[in-house]
């Protein structure tokens, strides 16, 4: 079908530093909490890790010529903190500043516009030594580390974002417990959670101090919520699961404040006496200029019956359909539509998700520009004569596209798209198997890189500014 979209917008794909860059231990870099998580056996599938990487840190010029190539206006990737300061505060390492100032140097050269991720879950093991995100230093840390960066790179940088999926990382590693730090502890999410919503604050805060050019914002894993029912039980569900999965994080980026009835519920369980006035005031002053969205599956939820918590969730290798279980107990449960289709890590296809899901930030934050910085789909791939046929992730990308053209259409103020990922890297805990690229990285053979079939009609999508 014919449809286009707004002259200036972004065409991108993104990558983060620990799943691309590999150099672990390169020309200085400190460790962060993923170099010593995945060196424990048993961690990471196959106990594969980060160290090599798709070799991004080595290959980035050709990675850049072939985005070029491919029409791409923009790349989002993320700085590595321990690449800037090993020991998470204190002395700069000057080859880590000079690794991004080239990266950039080089978008700009191919008229690609870096979208800067500060934070994408590399935390220094050195600040994790001192509690992580538990301990209010840490937030500190990060808003210096943030200034530095504007300092060192602000002048070139129009698209900055503080944290990827504070939800996400957070959940990962301090309640369901397979990411570093792995705790199992509601509370210590709730700590963490606010301190990261306080790191966040302070980056802006410092951004906006700073002589950087460019917007900030943040990206959230984004899951709209949507509820079996509209009976009231479902309905209370609905809310608790849209707390449980967006609000805190969009409304505290967006309107400066956690949702109150969410505090509320917090309260008559946990302690929240770390939360302070001052804290909150610089919450509320420094708001994101936009948001994010990664956007891979919905929320299906219904009313809480019974039971305890449960959070399955299948990120450790391929598994059927029904492999991932999630119930917060007293909150809502969460259901799988049998109609549905599935990936074959158990993640719902739903593109009309992402139309609701726009429109829903956009009534809710005044209409506010939205980036969708992640989209794309985990396949098992294999290549047959020298060529990658991921028909399916073409068809996967397609339909997102048509919704977010939709929305659009419907008065929405999307501005960019960043297909997750450029080319395959490490896929967290999962390992390697599963590949989210626009190229091909043969692991085997020098990290070759090799375009895809999506990257060839990704190409005609851009050159046509969006005809699909
Ligand atoms: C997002 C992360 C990415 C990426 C993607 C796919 O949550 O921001 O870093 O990994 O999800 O997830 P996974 O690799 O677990 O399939």
């Amino acid at each position: 079908s014919k449809i286009e979209f707004p002259q200036n917008f972004l065409w991108g794909s993104a990558t983060a530093s620990y799943q691309a860059e590999g150099a672990y231990k390169e020309d200085g870099k400190g460790l962060s909490i993923w170099d010593v998580y995945t060196h424990i056996e048993g961690n990471s599938k196959n106990n594969s890790n980060g160290d090599v990487a798709s070799d991004h840190y080595h290959k980035y010029k050709e990675d850049i010529k072939h985005m070029k190539e491919c029409g791409q206006n923009s790349y989002r990737f993320s700085i590595s903190w321990p690449r800037i300061l090993p020991e998470g505060r204190g002395k700069i390492n000057p080859k880590g500043i000079e690794f991004y100032k080239n990266m950039i140097n080089e978008c700009l050269k191919n008229d690609i516009k870096p979208f800067v991720t500060i934070y994408h879950w590399d935390l220094p093991q050195s600040l994790q030594d001192i509690g992580g995100w538990e301990n209010k230093e840490t937030a500190y840390a990060f808003r210096d580390f943030s200034k530095i960066l504007y300092e060192e790179l602000g002048d070139k940088v129009e698209l900055w974002v503080t944290f990827n999926e504070p939800r996400f990382f957070i959940y990962s590693g301090y309640l369901i417990g397979n990411y570093p730090p792995s705790y199992n502890d509601p509370q210590k999410t709730i700590q963490a959670s606010y301190n990261v919503m306080l790191a966040n604050a302070f980056a802006i805060e410092e951004f906006r101090k700073s002589n950087a050019k460019g917007k900030i914002g943040l990206v959230h894993s984004f899951s709209p919520v949507y509820a079996i029912s509209d009976s009231k039980e479902d309905r209370i569900a609905l809310r608790n699961a849209d707390n449980y999965f967006n609000n805190w994080v969009l409304d505290t980026a967006v309107k400066g404040k956690f949702p109150q009835d969410l505090i509320d519920k917090l309260n008559r369980n946990y302690d929240l006496s770390f939360m302070n006035k001052e804290d909150l005031e610089i919450i509320k002053n420094n708001t994101v200029d936009f948001i994010g969205l990664n956007y891979y599956a919905r929320a299906l939820v219904k009313a809480y019956t019974i039971g305890e918590t449960v959070l399955k969730v299948n990120n450790s290798g391929k598994a059927k359909q029904g492999s991932s279980k999630i119930v917060v107990k007293d909150w809502f449960e969460m259901v799988a539509d049998p109609k549905s289709k599935f990936t074959d890590w158990d993640t719902e296809i739903y593109p009309r998700g992402l139309y609701d899901g726009i429109m829903m930030v956009k009534e809710r934050y005044d209409n506010i520009p939205i980036y969708i910085t992640e989209n794309g789909i985990g396949m098992v791939e294999e290549m047959v004569s020298g060529e990658i046929d991921d028909s399916p992730r073409i068809e996967f990308l397609k339909l997102h596209l048509i919704e977010i053209y939709n929305a659009l259409s419907s008065g929405a103020d999307v501005r960019g798209y960043y297909v997750w990922s450029t080319f395959d890297l490490y896929s967290w805990v999962n390992g390697y198997e599963k590949r989210y690229g626009l190229m091909y990285v043969d692991y085997e053979n020098n990290n070759k890189r090799i375009p895809k079939k999506s990257y060839h009609w990704y190409k005609d999508v851009i050159n046509s500014n969006g005809s699909i």
